[in-house]
C-alpha cells in the first residue's frame, strides 16, 4: 500500500539535494566525512513496540482512530509500513499476552513475508488476565504467596518459549510489584523474592538469550516499587549472571535524573542491555522521543556513541521504543520518532571526540561543553533523509505516508462489522 516512495522522492529531490550539499559545505571544512556519517545513520535500527500501534489512552479515556490494527498480524503490517518508509525498523517487540498469537509459526511466517523479525519479547504480570488462577493485585514475583510467584514464573517461561519460536533473543521483564503504604511490604524480603523468581526464568534462558530487567521509580505502586531504580536493576543483573542486563526506559526516572550518567554507569558495568525510548515532561508520559528534551536525548546518544567508538566490551544495546500515542496517528508518531533517534545519533557521531578529550584533560569546561554544543547545533536533517533514501526509504516519511493514503486504506479494510476495537489500554 506504500508503493510510491520513488515518485514521492522524485518530487522532493531538488530541495533535498540542495540541503544535502549545503550541509556538506558546513561539515566538510570541519573535517567531517559526510558519507561516513550517512553510513553510520544507515546502520541504526530500532524496534517498534506492538502495543503502541493502536492509539493509547490515559486513565481518563481513549480516543480511537479509524483503521487501527485489530490483531497482531495487522500490527505487523503497520510495522512493515513504518519500515518501508524509514528502513530502520526491521523488528517488532511483542507484549504477551496482549499479542499472543494463536500459532507462533503462522505469525513468524507473516513477519518473514513482510521482511520483519522480533526483538525482545515482553511479559506481563502487572495485570490479571482472563481465566488466570491467582491475582497480581498484591504483586507477582514479589508476592508473599508462592503460588502467585510460581504463576508469574510460568508465564515468563511461556513468553521465553514463544519468543524462541519467533526468533527473538531476549525477554524484557518490567514488574509493577510494589506497595502503596509504608509497612505494607517488607522492603528487603520482596526484593529477595523477585530475585528468586527471576533466577527461575534466567535458568531457563536459551543459549544466546538475554534477560532485561526494566526499572521504574513509581506507578502503579506509589510508595515503594521493588525494582525502582538502576541500582536495583543492576543488583539483579549482577546476581543473575552474564545473560542478565538492564533496560533503560527514558521515562522511568524521577525529574532531573541525569539519565546519561545512568547510561554511562551501566556501560561501565557491562550491563546496559537495551532501551525503551520515549520522552516526558513530568512522569512516565510516553511522549514522542525527542519531543520534550532533545538535548538530553543527544547526551544519552553521546554516551552510546562514545562506548561504540571505544569498542567497549560487550556493547550491544537493543534499541526499542515504548511510547503511547494519545493524540497523534501512531504510525506518524513512529516515523517522527525514528527520525528523532537518527538525528540524535548523527549529532553524537559528529562530536569531535579528540577535541573533547583534550578539553577534558585540560579542565577547560567551556571548550568541552562547546564541543558538544557544536555537534548538537549541526543541522543533520539532510544527512538523515539521505540515509533513508540510500536504503530505499522516503525522504519525507510523514508526507509520503499521508500521500500514500495508508491510514484511509486500512480504515476501510479494517472496518469489518462485528469487531469492536478496544476502548482502553
Ligand atoms: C511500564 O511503564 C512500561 O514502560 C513497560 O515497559 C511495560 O512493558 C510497558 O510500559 C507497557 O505499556
Ligand atoms: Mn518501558
Amino acid at each position: 500500500m506504500i508503493d510510491d516512495i520513488e515518485a514521492h522522492n522524485d518530487a522532493a529531490t531538488d530541495a533535498h539535494e540542495q540541503a544535502l550539499s549545503a550541509a556538506g559545505e558546513v561539515l566538510a571544512p570541519r573535517g567531517v566525512d559526510v558519507d561516513a556519517v550517512i553510513e553510520r545513520i544507515q546502520s541504526f535500527e530500532v524496534a517498534v513496540p506492538s502495543w503502541a500501534l493502536q492509539t493509547g489512552g490515559t486513565r481518563f479515556g481513549r480516543f480511537p482512530i479509524e483503521g487501527e490494527p485489530r490483531t497482531v498480524y495487522e500490527k505487523l503490517d503497520d510495522v512493515a509500513a513504518i519500515h518501508r518508509l524509514t528502513r530502520a525498523t526491521p523488528r517488532v517487540s511483542l507484549h504477551i499476552p496482549w499479542d499472543e498469537p494463536d500459532d507462533a509459526g503462522t505469525l513468524r511466517a507473516h513477519a518473514d513475508a513482510l521482511g520483519l523479525g522480533f526483538d525482545a519479547v515482553n511479559s506481563n504480570t502487572f495485570q490479571d488476565q482472563e481465566g488466570q488462577e491467582h491475582s497480581y493485585k498484591f504483586g507477582s514475583f514479589a508476592h508473599t504467596d508462592p503460588a502467585v510467584r510460581r504463576q508469574a514464573v510460568e508465564h515468563n517461561l511461556h513468553v521465553v518459549e514463544l519468543g524462541e519460536a519467533l526468533g527473538s533473543e531476549a525477554i524484557t521483564i518490567w514488574l509493577a510489584d510494589g506497595s502503596n503504604y509504608p509497612g505494607q511490604m517488607h522492603l528487603r524480603k520482596s526484593f529477595d523474592r523477585v530475585l528468586g523468581g527471576l533466577r527461575d526464568v534466567y535458568d531457563a534462558l536459551p543459549d544466546g538469550w538475554r534477560l532485561f530487567t526494566e526499572h521504574k521509580p513509581y506507578e502503579p505502586a506509589f510508595y515503594a516499587t521493588v525494582v525502582q531504580d538502576w541500582g536495583s536493576s543492576l543488583m539483579l543483573a549482577n546476581r543473575l549472571g552474564p545473560q542478565a542486563q538492564c533496560l533503560v526506559d527514558l521515562g522511568h526516572h524521577l525529574p532531573n535524573t541525569n539519565i546519561e550518567l545512568v547510561v554511562a554507569r551501566l556501560l561501565t558495568a557491562g550491563k546496559l542491555g537495551g532501551f525503551h525510548f520515549n520522552d516526558s515532561k513530568y512522569g512516565d508520559d510516553d511522549l514522542t522521543t525527542g519531543s520534550i528534551q532533545p538535548y538530553q536525548l543527544f547526551l544519552v546518544f553521546n554516551e552510546l556513541v562514545d562506548a561504540e567508538e571505544a569498542g567497549l566490551d560487550g556493547f550491544d544495546p537493543a534499541y526499542m521504543i515504548d511510547q503511547s500515542h494519545n493524540v497523534k496517528d501512531p504510525i506518524e508518531a513512529f516515523l517522527q520518532t525514528v527520525d528523532q533517534l537518527q538525528t540524535a545519533y548523527a549529532k553524537a557521531v559528529l562530536v569531535d571526540r579528540d577535541a573533547l578529550a583534550e578539553h577534558q584533560q585540560a579542565n577547560d569546561a567551556l571548550k568541552a561543553e562547546e564541543t558538544l554544543k557544536r555537534a548538537y547545533r549541526a543541522d543533520v536533517s539532510a544527512l538523515v533523509a539521505e540515509a533513508r533514501r540510500r536504503q530505499g526509504g522516503a525522504l519525507e516519511p510523514v508526507a509520503a505516508f499521508r500521500r500514500a493514503g495508508y491510514r484511509e486504506q486500512v480504515a476501510e479494510a479494517r472496518a469489518d462489522e462485528g469487531y469492536t476495537p478496544p476502548q482502553s489500554l
